[in-house]
Protein backbone atom coordinates (compact mmCIF):
# COMPACT_ATOMS: atom_id res chain seq x y z
CA UNK A 1 0.00 0.00 0.00
CA UNK A 2 1.27 3.70 -1.03
CA UNK A 3 2.62 5.35 2.40
CA UNK A 4 -0.15 7.99 3.79
CA UNK A 5 0.66 11.75 2.49
CA UNK A 6 2.09 14.34 4.89
CA UNK A 7 0.08 17.54 5.92
CA UNK A 8 0.45 20.98 4.05
CA UNK A 9 0.38 23.03 7.55
CA UNK A 10 0.45 26.98 7.00
CA UNK A 11 1.52 29.81 9.58
CA UNK A 12 0.31 33.26 8.82
CA UNK A 13 0.19 36.13 10.52
CA UNK A 14 1.77 40.02 10.84
CA UNK A 15 5.35 40.43 11.58
CA UNK A 16 6.35 39.95 15.00
CA UNK A 17 3.36 37.26 15.82
CA UNK A 18 5.98 34.76 16.25
CA UNK A 19 5.31 32.19 13.21
CA UNK A 20 9.03 31.39 12.62
CA UNK A 21 9.43 30.92 16.08
CA UNK A 22 6.23 28.14 16.38
CA UNK A 23 7.18 26.82 12.90
CA UNK A 24 10.27 25.32 14.24
CA UNK A 25 9.08 24.58 17.25
CA UNK A 26 6.59 22.86 15.74
CA UNK A 27 8.39 20.53 13.37
CA UNK A 28 10.75 19.82 15.97
CA UNK A 29 7.43 18.75 18.32
CA UNK A 30 6.70 16.40 14.73
CA UNK A 31 10.05 15.04 14.34
CA UNK A 32 10.44 13.78 17.78
CA UNK A 33 7.10 12.63 18.08
CA UNK A 34 8.23 10.26 15.14
CA UNK A 35 6.02 12.00 12.06
CA UNK A 36 8.70 13.24 9.31
CA UNK A 37 7.99 16.95 9.11
CA UNK A 38 10.44 19.59 7.37
CA UNK A 39 10.03 23.44 7.21
CA UNK A 40 10.06 25.81 4.47
CA UNK A 41 9.31 29.48 3.97
CA UNK A 42 8.27 32.25 1.47
CA UNK A 43 9.55 33.92 0.20
CA UNK A 44 12.38 31.11 -0.28
CA UNK A 45 15.38 33.42 -0.63
CA UNK A 46 17.72 31.08 -1.29
CA UNK A 47 16.23 30.50 -5.54
CA UNK A 48 17.27 32.63 -8.18
CA UNK A 49 13.44 34.31 -8.25
CA UNK A 50 14.03 34.47 -4.27
CA UNK A 51 17.67 36.48 -4.80
CA UNK A 52 15.27 39.41 -6.89
CA UNK A 53 12.89 38.95 -4.05
CA UNK A 54 14.54 39.47 -1.33
CA UNK A 55 16.96 42.75 -2.87
CA UNK A 56 13.93 44.22 -3.54
CA UNK A 57 12.43 43.57 0.36
CA UNK A 58 16.27 44.64 1.87
CA UNK A 59 15.46 48.25 -0.32
CA UNK A 60 18.35 47.25 -2.68
CA UNK A 61 16.26 47.11 -5.66
CA UNK A 62 12.91 48.34 -7.22
CA UNK A 63 10.91 46.56 -8.44
CA UNK A 64 7.48 47.42 -10.40
CA UNK A 65 4.50 46.31 -7.55
CA UNK A 66 2.68 43.91 -9.93
CA UNK A 67 5.91 42.28 -11.09
CA UNK A 68 7.40 41.69 -7.39
CA UNK A 69 3.65 40.37 -6.61
CA UNK A 70 4.33 37.76 -9.41
CA UNK A 71 7.50 37.17 -8.25
CA UNK A 72 6.41 36.00 -5.09
CA UNK A 73 3.84 33.39 -6.43
CA UNK A 74 6.40 32.22 -8.81
CA UNK A 75 8.72 31.56 -6.14
CA UNK A 76 5.89 29.54 -4.70
CA UNK A 77 5.33 27.71 -8.32
CA UNK A 78 8.62 26.82 -8.31
CA UNK A 79 8.61 25.04 -5.18
CA UNK A 80 5.44 23.05 -6.20
CA UNK A 81 7.03 19.74 -7.89
CA UNK A 82 9.48 19.27 -4.40
CA UNK A 83 6.96 20.49 -2.32
CA UNK A 84 4.16 17.50 -3.80
CA UNK A 85 7.41 14.85 -4.20
CA UNK A 86 7.56 15.36 -0.26
CA UNK A 87 3.91 15.38 0.43
CA UNK A 88 3.57 12.06 -0.73
CA UNK A 89 6.23 10.39 0.80
CA UNK A 90 4.53 11.13 4.19
CA UNK A 91 6.54 13.87 5.01
CA UNK A 92 4.42 17.30 6.73
CA UNK A 93 5.87 19.95 5.51
CA UNK A 94 5.03 23.26 8.07
CA UNK A 95 5.16 26.62 5.70
CA UNK A 96 6.37 29.71 6.87
CA UNK A 97 3.98 31.80 4.81
CA UNK A 98 2.31 31.27 1.79
CA UNK A 99 -0.15 32.71 -1.22
CA UNK A 100 -2.15 34.54 2.16
CA UNK A 101 1.04 36.38 2.68
CA UNK A 102 1.07 37.24 -0.64
CA UNK A 103 -2.53 38.25 -1.27
CA UNK A 104 -2.44 40.27 1.66
CA UNK A 105 0.69 42.29 1.50
CA UNK A 106 0.20 43.37 -2.18
CA UNK A 107 -3.40 44.32 -1.85
CA UNK A 108 -2.74 46.35 1.11
CA UNK A 109 -0.97 48.79 -1.48
CA UNK A 110 -2.85 51.43 -2.94
CA UNK A 111 -4.58 50.20 -6.76
CA UNK A 112 -4.57 46.42 -5.75
CA UNK A 113 -7.70 44.57 -5.36
CA UNK A 114 -7.69 41.71 -3.01
CA UNK A 115 -8.99 39.14 -6.10
CA UNK A 116 -6.43 39.83 -8.77
CA UNK A 117 -4.09 39.34 -6.07
CA UNK A 118 -5.06 35.55 -5.13
CA UNK A 119 -5.25 35.03 -9.22
CA UNK A 120 -1.55 34.00 -9.98
CA UNK A 121 -1.78 31.70 -6.70
CA UNK A 122 -4.78 29.75 -7.88
CA UNK A 123 -4.48 25.99 -8.04
CA UNK A 124 -1.54 25.56 -5.55
CA UNK A 125 -1.62 23.12 -3.68
CA UNK A 126 -3.78 23.30 -0.93
CA UNK A 127 -2.84 23.77 2.74
CA UNK A 128 -4.63 21.27 5.12
CA UNK A 129 -4.46 24.15 7.55
CA UNK A 130 -3.94 27.66 7.71
CA UNK A 131 -2.88 28.76 11.36
CA UNK A 132 -3.16 32.54 11.85
CA UNK A 133 -1.27 33.57 14.47
CA UNK A 134 -3.01 36.70 16.08
CA UNK A 135 -1.70 39.66 17.58
CA UNK A 136 -3.08 43.07 18.19
CA UNK A 137 -1.34 45.99 16.92
CA UNK A 138 -0.32 47.23 20.44
CA UNK A 139 0.54 43.98 21.05
CA UNK A 140 3.51 43.68 18.42
CA UNK A 141 4.77 46.90 19.29
CA UNK A 142 5.57 45.87 22.65
CA UNK A 143 7.54 43.45 21.00
CA UNK A 144 10.36 45.56 20.03
CA UNK A 145 10.64 48.33 17.06
CA UNK A 146 10.17 46.51 13.33
CA UNK A 147 13.27 46.13 11.04
CA UNK A 148 14.69 48.11 7.95
CA UNK A 149 12.92 46.05 5.13
CA UNK A 150 10.24 46.76 2.84
CA UNK A 151 6.82 47.01 4.60
CA UNK A 152 7.82 47.13 8.16
CA UNK A 153 6.30 49.60 9.76
CA UNK A 154 2.91 49.80 11.85
CA UNK A 155 0.30 51.65 9.24
CA UNK A 156 1.18 48.91 6.47
CA UNK A 157 0.74 45.74 9.32
CA UNK A 158 -2.61 47.56 10.21
CA UNK A 159 -3.62 47.77 6.25
CA UNK A 160 -1.93 43.47 6.13
CA UNK A 161 -4.25 42.59 8.86
CA UNK A 162 -7.37 44.35 7.43
CA UNK A 163 -6.30 42.01 4.38
CA UNK A 164 -5.91 38.94 6.11
CA UNK A 165 -9.06 39.00 7.71
CA UNK A 166 -10.82 39.34 4.54
CA UNK A 167 -9.13 36.34 3.15
CA UNK A 168 -10.29 34.42 6.29
CA UNK A 169 -13.85 34.89 6.12
CA UNK A 170 -13.16 32.44 3.21
CA UNK A 171 -14.82 29.00 4.32
CA UNK A 172 -12.92 26.76 1.38
CA UNK A 173 -9.77 27.19 3.91
CA UNK A 174 -8.80 25.58 7.33
CA UNK A 175 -8.38 28.87 8.92
CA UNK A 176 -7.78 28.45 12.42
CA UNK A 177 -7.06 31.48 14.48
CA UNK A 178 -3.99 31.26 17.61
CA UNK A 179 -3.87 33.47 20.39
CA UNK A 180 -0.28 34.42 19.58
CA UNK A 181 -0.06 36.63 22.71
CA UNK A 182 -0.08 33.63 25.13
CA UNK A 183 3.84 32.36 25.79
CA UNK A 184 5.75 30.57 23.65
CA UNK A 185 4.60 27.09 24.94
CA UNK A 186 1.23 27.91 25.67
CA UNK A 187 1.41 29.16 21.53
CA UNK A 188 2.46 25.99 20.72
CA UNK A 189 0.53 23.42 22.58
CA UNK A 190 -2.18 24.91 20.15
CA UNK A 191 -0.72 24.27 17.74
CA UNK A 192 0.18 21.06 18.03
CA UNK A 193 -3.49 20.13 18.74
CA UNK A 194 -4.08 21.74 15.54
CA UNK A 195 -1.43 19.94 13.83
CA UNK A 196 -2.04 16.43 14.89
CA UNK A 197 -5.54 16.96 14.01
CA UNK A 198 -4.86 18.08 10.45
CA UNK A 199 -2.19 15.02 9.80
CA UNK A 200 -4.71 12.55 10.64
CA UNK A 201 -7.15 14.43 8.67
CA UNK A 202 -4.85 14.70 5.54
CA UNK A 203 -3.89 10.87 5.49
CA UNK A 204 -7.45 10.14 3.66
CA UNK A 205 -7.35 13.07 1.74
CA UNK A 206 -6.12 14.05 -1.22
CA UNK A 207 -4.62 17.24 -1.81
CA UNK A 208 -6.29 20.36 -2.96
CA UNK A 209 -6.34 23.01 -5.01
CA UNK A 210 -5.75 26.38 -4.01
CA UNK A 211 -9.04 28.80 -4.29
CA UNK A 212 -10.63 26.90 -7.12
N1 LIG B 1 5.66 38.94 1.55
C1 LIG B 1 5.79 37.60 1.73
C2 LIG B 1 4.96 39.46 0.45
O1 LIG B 1 4.85 40.67 0.29
N2 LIG B 1 4.40 38.58 -0.43
C3 LIG B 1 4.51 37.23 -0.30
O2 LIG B 1 4.00 36.46 -1.14
C4 LIG B 1 5.24 36.70 0.84
C5 LIG B 1 5.39 35.24 1.01
O3 LIG B 1 7.72 39.62 2.41
N3 LIG B 1 7.17 41.44 5.09
C6 LIG B 1 6.32 39.87 2.48
C7 LIG B 1 5.95 39.70 3.91
C8 LIG B 1 7.20 40.07 4.68
C9 LIG B 1 8.32 39.79 3.69
O4 LIG B 1 9.49 38.54 5.28
C10 LIG B 1 9.07 38.50 4.00
P1 LIG B 1 10.06 37.29 6.11
O5 LIG B 1 10.60 38.01 7.31
O6 LIG B 1 11.12 36.67 5.26
O7 LIG B 1 8.92 36.39 6.43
Amino acid sequence: MACKRGALIVLEGVDKAGKTTQCKKLVQALQQSGRPAEMMRFPDRTTTIGQLISAYLEKKSELEDHTVHLLFSANRWEMVPSMKKKLEQGITLVVDRYAFSGAAFTSAKPGFCLDWCKKPDVGLPKPDLVMFLQLSPSEAALRGQFGEERYETSVFQRAVQHKFELLMKDPSVNWQVIDASQNIEGVHDNIMDHSLNAINTAQNQLLGELWK
